[in-house]
């Protein structure tokens, strides 16, 4: 009998998903370029279900029942052209093609479209939760067309990870490039997570003295509250755990410096050309960017600038307070990221013609992916009930939220910024909300410059139409440029 469904690319990501599609009944052909590692893969796990080698793609595509369905798991870009182009040659109309790597969502339009053109359906499709999610459930974000997702819906449920309430984490997202960019914003909000997790362990240990042991247990506490996720729980296992070399906590140990593989970049780069605000990504990628910064940062060193002492000088119920101000600023500045990145597929939606079930991004990102965590049930209560259209923020439960948390939020700012400890997450969450709620902006004034140097004209707030002043005549009239 032949296989209901194949992997291709036998890496760390192919492999534990190839074995989680095998444990779970389904016949899975399997086929990697170079063949010792299919090999390899047979010899470790070809006894945990139906597992069908192939030497060459022309075998690998013969060996797949019709409708033929084919999931990739190769190196982003250009492997993954020419892996799509060679199960091409051998495919016919009505095959499927599922890209499970992280693409990037263009590259995914103009491979979806190459592969109607021959009649192949072809999914981007999101994986989260890493090579543990991939063997065990991850959280998965397929794009592509309806029909494709009736045939691919049985065998993604039977290996996404389940919700608390037994659903499995993953929804048809949109067509074409839709799923990809889901799990991109997926990836940004993800740093803008992780990066408020520093800036919060930096306040604890250079503000507080705390030592990593002790920050450890603080998350771990914090895990029990509205911050319930993988990331606070991995945190706290992360600070507790020692060096085996020299006995130091091992985030001593570890050089300071964030590595990055460009879905946070990809995030900010289509926010800022959809003209999205998505502050608290953007700050985060870039506070991994400013780690990096080698013989900048070494200048800084030299240069032994003056600043203000980093040591709060609290203790006791004092600095308690002091660390249940940052769980606060914290959950207020994540609430933003995440409103920001839903505004931000929003936008896309719009610009893309996606029909993005928000509610069900939320739902599917319950388990599995990174960013897992017990808030998502609210926000996807607060979609469905439509009080989160225009944003997350607006519906009561974040409202409310951002209001308790407020003056904890400005005063764990102020802190850290009287004592030089960056918070660049925290700060442009706070300095974004602080914005959407002003009734009037400076940006009246930047209209007034704009007319003054370049005459981009602005409008008045008691009379439609477009004004320009004219600004280098002496008497500085006024002139209605249009209706
Ligand atoms: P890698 O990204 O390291 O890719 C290695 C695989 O690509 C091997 O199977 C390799 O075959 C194959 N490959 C390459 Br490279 N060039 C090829 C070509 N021209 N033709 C055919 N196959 C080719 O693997 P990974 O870490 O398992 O990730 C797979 C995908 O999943 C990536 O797109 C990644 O971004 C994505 N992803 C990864 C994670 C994660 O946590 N690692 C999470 C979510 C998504 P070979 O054996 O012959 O060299």
């Amino acid at each position: 009998r032949k296989a209901n469904v194949g992997v291709v690319g036998l890496a760390a990501m192919g492999a534990s998903l190839a074995r989680n599609l095998a444990h779970h009944g389904n016949r899975v052909a399997v086929y990697n370029r170079t063949y010792q590692r299919t090999e390899t893969f047979m010899k470790e796990h070809g006894d945990e279900g139906v597992l069908i080698p192939s030497q060459t793609v022309k075998e690998f595509v013969e060996s797949l029942s019709v409708p033929r369905t084919a999931i990739i798991m190769v190196k982003a870009g250009a492997p993954t052209d020419q892996v799509i182009n060679e199960l091409a040659e051998y495919m016919e109309q009505g095959d499927i093609i599922v890209d499970g790597g992280n693409a990037y969502f263009e590259d995914t339009i103009r491979r979806e479209k190459a592969m109607a053109e021959r009649g192949i359906h072809f999914v981007g499709m999101g994986v989260s939760g890493g090579e543990e999610g991939a063997l065990n459930g991850p959280s998965m974000m397929p794009g592509g067309s309806d029909w494709s997702w009736e045939t691919l819906k049985p065998i993604l449920e039977s290996i996404a990870a389940k919700a608390p309430d037994g659903t499995p984490c993953v929804a048809h997202i949109g067509p074409n490039g839709a799923g990809h960019f889901v799990k991109m914003v997926h990836n940004g909000i993800e740093y803008a997570d992780m990066q408020l997790i520093a800036e919060s362990y930096d306040l604890m240990r250079r503000g507080l003295g705390m030592d990593p042991q002790q920050i450890g247990d603080v998350f771990a506490a914090w895990n029990k509250t509205e911050l319930d996720s993988y990331l606070v729980e991995i945190t706290a296992e992360v600070l507790r755990k020692r060096d085996e070399k020299t006995g130091k906590p091992i985030v001593d140990m570890i050089v300071d410096h964030a590595g990055m593989k460009g879905t946070g970049t990809w995030t900010v780069q289509t926010a800022l050309s959809l003209a999205v605000p998505v502050t608290g990504i953007a700050e985060a990628v870039f506070a991994r960017g400013l780690s990096d910064q080698t013989a900048l940062r070494e200048q800084a060193q030299k240069e032994n600038f003056k600043a203000p002492e980093a040591a709060l000088h609290m203790d006791g119920a004092e600095a308690e307070t002091f660390i249940e101000l940052i769980r606060e600023a914290l959950y207020a500045s994540k609430i933003v990221a995440y409103a920001q990145g839903f505004n931000e597929i929003a936008q896309a939606g719009q610009k893309y013609g996606w029909d993005i079930d928000m509610a069900q991004v939320a739902r599917i990102w319950r388990a599995g992916c990174i960013i897992r965590a017990k808030f998502l049930n609210r926000i996807s209560d607060a979609f469905e009930s439509g009080s989160a259209d225009i944003s997350l923020l607006f519906a009561p439960y974040f409202k409310e939220a951002l209001e308790n948390c407020e003056e904890a939020w400005r005063k764990v700012i102020a802190t850290a910024t009287m004592h030089g400890i960056p918070t660049p997450v925290f700060s442009s969450s706070l300095a974004y909300f602080d914005g959407l709620r002003s009734k009037r902006l400076p940006a009246a004034l930047i209209q007034g410059q704009r007319d003054l140097f370049g005459a981009h004209t602005y409008q008045r707030v008691d009379e439609p139409g477009a004004f320009h002043t004219l600004w280098a005549e002496p008497d500085q009239k006024e002139i209605k440029i249009s209706d």
